[in-house]
């Protein structure tokens, strides 16, 4: 009996053993399974970066807030408008690796306006401006990249109007 049993027991063994290996579907399902982590990946890569490309610059973290880019294409948008002694609040936020950056920053900068502000790479923070009481163009510029207040590109003009 216990020798009868003994040759069972290999039969079943080995026709296991047949079972798991067809051919192909064991790579048919890797190659999908691999399909769809390609597909979650893009798919969340597409998600991050829209929500850097849209999201940052259409929805300001303050309320009543101006969303205004540095980059260095420069200040976009590169116009601000304001009324004599009226204070902007503006979400200021750069996307820039700090490889590309002086100390890792881009500064709006106006001596006529008493400000300098730094914004370090990768990041967004909240700043003001108070608009002097007299109308007029006043420039405002990045003095830490792509030739700073020298380079056209890196300035901004803040308008005061009545
Ligand atoms: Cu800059």
């Amino acid at each position: 009996m216990s020798k009868h049993h003994a040759p069972a027991t290999t039969h079943v063994a080995s026709s296991d053993h047949t079972i798991r290996t067809p051919l192909g579907a064991d790579r048919r399902l890797r190659t999908v399974a691999f399909g769809v982590v390609v597909v979650v990946v893009l798919g969340v890569g597409l998600v991050l970066a829209a929500g850097t490309f849209f999201g940052q610059r259409g929805t300001p973290t303050t309320a009543g807030a101006i969303a205004m880019r540095i980059s260095m294409a420069g200040f976009d948008p590169n116009t601000l408008e304001a009324k004599p002694g009226e204070t902007l609040t503006i979400d200021w936020w750069n996307d820039d690796g700090a490889m590309h950056l002086e100390n890792g920053v881009h500064t709006l900068v106006s001596d006529t306006l008493g400000i300098r502000y730094e914004l370090p790479a990768d990041s967004r923070k909240s700043i003001t401006i108070t608009a002097p009481s007299a109308p007029g163009d006043y420039d405002f510029w990045c003095d830490s990249c792509c030739g700073g207040k020298d380079s056209p590109t890196m300035h901004g003009t803040l308008h005061v109007s009545a």
